[in-house]
């Protein structure tokens, strides 16, 4: 079965890690402001409170690819492949440049008016984060993150203001990007830093439960402003996690932390905590604080859709020395699985992980998916003002046979992003040596370079793709 002729493909970047301009037209720092580059970042995003009070030589985000000045060529170049849908995030603080303001900065506003203006010049609809590893550093100095009920409504406030500006620019919204990161990255997801002798899982899963609580009221908002036409979604950082044996204890190991991925999704697609959570949470010491009429709220204003972000898989044990020999592919544990290669940054590549995960995505909550992230991170090398980059064609062409499996397995699905469809600054590692894109930006790990865009091999094979809407692969 083909794909649905409307299916949206397109690209996917974040703010934070493209637009650069950290500071012009009165925007805020971010959290992601103070984070430096390459091996230093890992260690800062772990021990926020030395990055606060560390000088780094080099902060990426500070000029990233300079997108809030080139954005007009870039979606140019979009379009020329085709683009249907363009998915990137509004960064909050340059609409609230501290966070807890009652007013927005209106230079803020403009900039993503003119934005998605362009975007709509070509046809192209934005798909829009609200919230993408960039709340506002102030509100994580003063408040403490989302540990900190208030950032509720602070952040309330922001989403009303930006449905209500761009109702008729942008349909598709997303609340959090890869909600469950608050677990696995912290600081990112939440802007957590913790003091020493308190349960981390407790704050962790206290932080969740504001963001929940505010994803659906930013729901409720978009469903106030504009019923008919607005789509809003949550997006999980997904990879099915599979069982190292067939023993069933593995099993049964891969079972509870498929669960506790989910378990961000279970709330915003079907609107309560799941049974499961009660156990969970003993286990892990964890109270939940809430408040009148929170449960009411999470059942009150679901999702519409579910989307997602889709690297890799990930492999467990039941038995702790086994899972010993763990590593941090991709910010998530994993086992190595004997059967899948590694890209060159340790993340195994698993294009079948896709389908499986798409089937369960969507045997779990029976709503549309959206892919909103997928692709290679890999070294380019610039020759003859292009790249040769067959593995990062090599790499789609499986995924998204995989991708269009599964529809055919039955799964509803909207549309595919590909992420950092232009090279961009690694979230996890600060590089722009580690590119994802179809065009090439001449700019190093230092911030050294002409920022030159450069069409590489694999933008006329997408291009190619979304012509013939998958079937030429
Ligand atoms: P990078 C891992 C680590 C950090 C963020 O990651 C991640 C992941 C993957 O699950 O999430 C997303 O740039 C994220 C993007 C990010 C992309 O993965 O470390 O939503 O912001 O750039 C790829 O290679």
């Amino acid at each position: 079965m083909p794909l649905q002729k409307d299916f949206l493909w397109g690209g996917a970047i974040a703010a934070n890690q493209a637009e650069g301009a950290y500071k012009k037209d009165g925007k805020g720092m971010a959290l992601v402001d103070v984070l430096p580059a390459g091996n230093e970042r890992w260690e800062a995003l772990f021990h926020p409170k030395v990055a606060l009070s560390t000088t780094y030589s080099h902060y990426p985000s500070h000029e990233a690819i300079d997108f809030y000045h080139t954005y007009k060529e870039d979606i140019k170049l979009f379009a020329e492949m085709g683009f249907k849908v363009f998915r990137t995030s509004i960064s909050w603080p340059r609409i609230f440049p501290k966070g807890d303001e009652l007013e927005p900065n209106e230079a803020g506003l403009r900039f993503y008016d003119e934005l998605f203006d362009e975007c709509r010049k070509y046809g192209m609809e934005p798909l829009v984060t609200l919230n993408h590893f960039d709340t506002p550093l102030y509100l994580v100095e003063e408040y403490g993150g989302w540990r900190n009920r208030k950032l509720i409504e602070f952040y309330e406030r922001y989403a009303k203001v930006v449905l209500k500006r761009y109702k008729n620019k942008v349909k598709y919204w997303l609340t959090f990007n890869e909600i469950n990161m608050l677990l696995h990255i912290p600081f990112f997801g939440g802007g957590l830093i913790f003091d020493d002798n308190e349960n981390i899982d407790q704050v962790k899963f206290q932080a969740a439960h504001h963001q929940l609580v505010a994803s659906s009221l930013a729901t409720k908002a978009a469903k106030e402003i504009n019923e008919e036409h607005f789509m809003i979604g949550c997006m999980l950082a997904a990879g099915e996690i599979y069982p190292h044996t067939c023993h069933p204890n593995d099993l049964l190991k891969s079972v509870k932390e498929n669960q506790k991925q989910y378990f961000f999704i279970d709330v915003q697609s079907r609107g309560e905590y799941p049974s499961y959570s009660n156990r969970m949470f003993k286990e892990l010491g964890v109270v939940i604080e809430m408040q009148e009429g929170d449960k009411e709220i999470l059942k009150q204003y679901p999702v519409d859709f579910i989307s997602f972000s889709y690297y890799s898989s990930r492999v467990t044990s039941a038995d702790p020395e086994t899972n010993k020999n763990s590593s941090q592919g991709n910010a998530m544990e994993t086992l190595k699985n004997p059967y899948l290669k590694s890209s060159e940054w340790g993340w195994q590549i698993d294009p079948v992980g896709l389908r499986v995960t798409m089937n369960q995505l969507y045997d779990r909550y029976q709503k549309p998916l959206f892919i909103v992230e997928n692709g290679l991170g890999a070294v380019d090398k610039l020759e003859n003002e292009t790249i040769e980059d067959n593995y990062r064609i090599e790499y789609m062409r499986e995924h998204i046979k995989e991708m269009i499996e599964a529809v055919d397995d039955g799964v509803d699905l909207l549309g595919y992003t590909s992420w950092g469809c232009i090279d961009l600054v690694s979230a996890g590692t600060g590089e722009m040596k580690k590119r994802y894109g179809f065009i090439y930006v001449d700019r190093d790990n230092e911030g050294k370079g002409t920022g030159k865009r450069y069409k590489k091999k694999s933008f006329d094979w997408y291009k190619k793709v979304i012509e013939t809407n998958g079937e030429q692969l």
